[in-house]
């Protein structure tokens, strides 16, 4: 719209930087990721984005969530270990014991819900994750009020918005900053130093230094909830992979489009695919890289 489109991110790109395993890897070789959210009502969230995160090849995977979430989330992850966190009214309301140091990247913001705590949580989860932190869904809500936080941090943050949260965060209306969405999010991406995924139908990537990258993988069977989640999943195990960072979320928003195109065209439709169908999907794309 605002920007002539010149790097579009595709096949060439991912096989490119996406990187070959070695057979003598081990599980630490893929990286420890940290998943934090989920609540009573919202289960679904977490274990969405803790399983693509798995099927994206994460090493370790642990979600800290309610301790009362916990037995509706682990069938859906066998693979996952578990913090258990304590809640007020369904929803995580500390995180006492979890010690963010000891994961390689973290996930924040799913499921959390938007309570008074939010805020508190986001604030610690900022100042104590030493790597990388994606932050989605209610953790962008929190955001809009602690977004001086995001400058005091070192190691690289990402924001993974929908262009209603993308909206909320620059205090604009949702047709303004579609009006010129390049503009809008480098913007905001240099002045804060963050990289940002803008979600849509072209999905816009931008980097701390404001570069930016459109992928055009994806399609209207991904307008339904938990599509993002997913994507979160996807983004936190590219971040921990041995890969530039913007490869990294170029990378995990081609694979979350082509997955979803390519069970369009060989198994599902436009209206039954779900998002849990499109984590199954995500094998095929990383297997040939296309
Ligand atoms: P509308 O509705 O079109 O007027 P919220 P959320 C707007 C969890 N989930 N272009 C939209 O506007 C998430 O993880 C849990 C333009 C509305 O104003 C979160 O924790 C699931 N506008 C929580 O739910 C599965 C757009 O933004 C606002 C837009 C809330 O997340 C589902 C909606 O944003 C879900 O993922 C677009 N493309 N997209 C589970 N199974 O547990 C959205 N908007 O209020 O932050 O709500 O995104 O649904
Ligand atoms: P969320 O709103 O957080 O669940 O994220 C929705 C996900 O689905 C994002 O990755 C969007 O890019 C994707 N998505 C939603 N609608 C479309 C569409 N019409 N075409 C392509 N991708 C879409
Ligand atoms: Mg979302």
């Amino acid at each position: 719209p605002d920007m002539p489109v010149r790097n579009l991110w595709g096949e060439k790109e991912v096989r490119q930087t996406l990187p070959e395993r070695s057979p003598f890897a081990h599980k630490g070789t893929f990286g420890k990721g940290l998943v934090v959210g989920g609540s009573v009502p919202m289960p679904g969230s977490v274990a969405m984005t803790a399983r693509a995160a798995l099927r994206s090849g994460a090493g370790l995977l642990t979600v800290a969530t309610t301790k009362e979430s916990i037995p509706a989330i682990s069938p859906l992850v066998t693979e996952a270990t578990f913090v258990p966190l304590e809640q007020k009214d369904g929803f995580i309301n500390e995180l006492k014991d979890l010690d963010f140091d000891s994961y390689d990247g973290v996930a924040f913001g799913m499921g959390l819900g938007t309570h008074e705590e939010a805020q508190q949580l986001l604030t610690r989860a900022l100042r104590s994750t030493e790597g990388p932190l994606v932050i989605d869904a209610d953790g962008l809500t929190a955001l809009v009020n602690v977004l001086h936080e995001l400058k005091e941090r070192s190691a690289p943050t990402i924001l993974t918005p929908h262009p209603g949260e993308m909206a909320r965060l620059l205090d604009v209306s949702v047709a303004d900053l579609l009006k010129q969405p390049f503009r809008y999010v480098r913007q905001f991406a240099v002045e804060n130093g963050v990289s940002v995924i803008l979600k849509g139908a072209f999905t816009i990537v931008t980097d701390q230094s404001g570069q930016q990258w459109v992928t055009t993988t994806g399609n209207q069977a991904l307008a339904k909830g938990g599509s993002g989640d997913v994507l979160t999943g996807i983004v936190l195990t590219m971040l921990m992979q041995d890969q530039p960072l913007y490869a990294a979320l170029n990378n995990a928003c081609f694979i979350h489009g082509r997955a979803a195109d390519l069970l369009v065209e060989e198994k599902h439709s436009h209206y039954d695919l779900l998002a849990t169908d499109l984590i199954e999907g995500i094998g095929r794309v990383i297997r040939t890289r296309s």
